[in-house]
């Protein structure tokens, strides 16, 4: 296991050497961030973001994300053009040392909460969802907290339009042949990819979605054999599906899980939630039973502590503050140490 964190860059207000201070740090997990989607980094970029890193003493051996261009995943003739550029952008990851590439085959929209925002009794803040917010949005007037702003909303009316009809089938078809693509890239540079699951883990404004649940990643599997093919497992995204038992997913898919996200949740009514600290104790996620089922099924990927709170007067991107995120750094470092130690002691 490597603990990694998430750092957004030369724009992050978190410095690198305030990272490295968090004990058993051993890398940061970043993106180049000003390029548009589908076209090809510039490997100066991906070098200047692993001097910073080295500079400060820490690895860039994850990063999260290549984004995926739409033309993909709606399967238009383009997407051949685009799939070529992120062969090279694999490659080229590859050649600075990356070895896992986190990724989501999400339509249009990234993960989605209602609020970023959500207060707790004792000051601190986090995000949260609530059913009944999300399901009163105007669908022709789109706007959520962190949502992507690139597109204007004429833009993203057509961009609706486009998967218009479209079905899980032909959304996971379109992932197979992304997959089938980028597979010998992958085996050349020996990058892992790790699929992110959809957050939350069910269709939003009909747009399908094919990646949240147990019988998902079957078949995920089952169509895209290749190593190379794994999964970012977040927890705080298969746990707002309470139909997922997320240890056992866990235990199942260890030896396909090359980049864990360990998030906390916490359920108000059936499908309304708010995040918190990472301890099993905060939430419904029961982050301790992870921690082993992964440890005793030989998981040696990569993890980072996920959406933290914002606490201590931080006011830092909701979700990516230093403070509880290095609070839960600790916490999982610890839960992975005394669970990796007790198996080496059984086993021995
Ligand atoms: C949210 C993140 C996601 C994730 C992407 C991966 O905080 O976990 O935005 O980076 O879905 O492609």
């Amino acid at each position: 296991m490597k603990m990694t964190i998430r750092w957004y860059g030369e724009k992050d207000c978190i410095p690198l050497s305030y990272i490295k201070q968090i004990q058993g740090m051993s890398g940061v997990v970043t993106a180049v961030y000003d390029v548009p989607v589908g076209e090809v980094w510039d490997i100066g970029k991906l070098l200047r973001l692993k001097e910073l890193a080295a500079n400060a003493g820490l690895e860039m051996e994850v990063i999260e994300s290549v984004p995926v261009h739409e033309d993909i995943k709606l399967g238009k003739p383009a997407r051949d053009k685009y799939i070529e550029a992120y062969k090279q952008n694999i490659i080229n990851c590859g050649k600075v040392g990356v070895k896992c590439i986190c990724y989501n085959f999400m339509p249009v929209f990234d993960w989605v909460r209602t609020n970023l925002h959500y207060k707790h009794e004792d000051g601190s803040e986090s995000l949260s969802y609530s059913n009944d917010d999300f399901y009163g949005l105007d669908r022709n007037n789109l706007r959520l907290p962190g949502w992507d702003e690139s597109y204007t909303p004429d833009q993203l009316q057509k961009l609706l339009s486009e998967y218009d009809g479209m079905t899980h089938e032909e959304l996971f078809e379109n992932l197979v042949y992304f997959l089938n693509a980028i597979m010998p890239a992958c085996g050349e540079a020996d990058v892992n990819m790790a699929i992110h699951p959809d957050d939350p883990p069910w269709d939003i404004f009909g747009l399908p979605r094919i990646v949240g649940r147990e019988e998902d990643y079957d078949r995920l599997f089952a169509a895209v054999p290749d190593k190379h093919n794994g999964i970012t497992f977040c927890t705080g995204s298969l746990g707002a599906g309470r139909f997922n038992d997320l240890p056992k997913m866990a235990a199942k898919y260890a030896g396909r899980i090359y980049f864990a996200h360990l998030r906390q949740l916490k359920f108000t009514n059936d499908t309304d939630f708010y995040e918190n600290g990472h301890q099993t104790q905060e939430g419904n996620v029961d982050i301790y039973a992870i921690v082993r089922a992964l440890a005793e099924n030989g998981f040696d990927g990569y993890v980072r502590p996920d959406h933290g709170r914002n606490v201590w007067g931080e006011s830092a991107k909701p979700g990516y503050g230093l403070y509880d995120r290095a609070m839960g750094a600790c916490y999982l470092s610890g839960l992975f140490e005394a669970t990796e130690k007790i198996l080496k002691e059984k086993n021995k």
